[in-house]
């Protein structure tokens, strides 16, 4: 493993984000799984960019289903980080194996400057939460341990670790999921996830209500996307995942452009429709007058 680092400095990307879960406003997130995309996140104003698991295996043409390595995923992730100011938090699904698995994360993560890391506790090797499988659970034990090892691993006191229960996903009920997240708190867990695919909001909003903790909440509202973000934070959730608008959003539009062009005869069907080079230059940071002569 590799050995250990100075802390970083303060007002790093990982100090800001531990005192913005601690903030009066609530801390949104949106997925991303390459530069371009984290720089979108960025320039469209959220304050942390989440480097989603699905979209960087989708990203890879691939299911989300523990196919893409951990170094796939870091290497992502700090492509993310080198080209914005705001925070990453990586989707480190499982933690990519067992408690030494999450550790080694940790240490890689924590090393590229990443400032935090979301393990949840489904077994490896997982699957998306929405897909139409098992989604079978760890005993809580020994998700707490992997909690407990990637915790105790970490030489940057700032760097968040977010526990993710699947309790809900996996069919069991609010007061398991609940046991369980206590359980992930008790271990060393900076912040708990708690996922869901109900269509509407009333199980995570019971689960922030039998909430014993002042550790901060985080809800990924992708089906029961008819809440709001003040209802979200008034029931003591702190940040919100928008975990895959942006790369669904390009999808669409980029088969829809496809689509016609294909029937058409020529791009100047397309043209109105599509970013000027100039856009994505500017995304790019090319330089205005590079090569050129004075
Ligand atoms: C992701 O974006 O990869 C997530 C959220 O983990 S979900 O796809 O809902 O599982
Ligand atoms: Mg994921």
């Amino acid at each position: 493993m590799p050995e250990s680092q100075p802390p970083r400095a303060p007002g790093s990307k990982a100090a800001r984000l531990r005192a913005q879960l601690n903030g009066s406003s609530v801390v949104r997130a949106v997925g991303a799984h390459d530069g371009l995309t984290a720089k979108l996140v960025q320039r469209a104003g959220f304050e942390a960019v989440w480097a989603s698991s699905f979209e960087i295996s989708a990203s890879h043409g691939l299911p989300d289903a523990s196919l893409v390595t951990m170094t796939q995923y870091l290497d992502a992730a700090i492509a993310m980080d080198a080209v914005t100011d705001i925070p990453v938090i990586a989707d480190c699904d499982t933690g990519f194996g067992g408690p030494m698995n999450a550790a080694y994360a940790m240490q890689r993560y924590e090393r590229a400057g990443i400032a935090a890391l979301c393990i949840e506790d489904k077994l490896f090797p997982k699957i998306n939460s929405f897909a139409d499988a098992a989604q079978d659970l760890l005993p809580t034990e020994d998700f707490a341990l992997k909690i407990k090892n990637a915790a105790e691993v970490r030489t940057d006191p700032d760097t968040v670790l977010i526990a993710r229960t699947e309790a809900l996903i996996a069919g069991l009920e609010v007061p398991e999921a609940l046991e369980r997240a206590h359980a992930y708190v008790a271990a060393g867990a900076d912040a708990v996830l708690v996922h869901s695919k109900s269509r509407r909001p009333e199980e995570v909003l019971e689960f922030a209500d039998g909430w014993q903790s002042d550790v901060p909440l985080v809800a990924v509202p992708t089906t029961y996307h008819t809440v709001t973000e003040s209802e979200l934070y008034g029931a003591g959730f702190r940040l919100v995942i928008y975990a895959n608008q942006g790369l669904r959003a390009a999808v669409k539009g980029v088969q829809e452009v496809l689509h016609e062009l294909d029937l058409a005869t020529g791009a100047a069907a397309v043209e109105e429709r599509i970013a000027p080079m100039a856009e994505v230059f500017a995304l790019q940071g090319m330089p205005s007058s590079f090569g050129t002569k004075p």
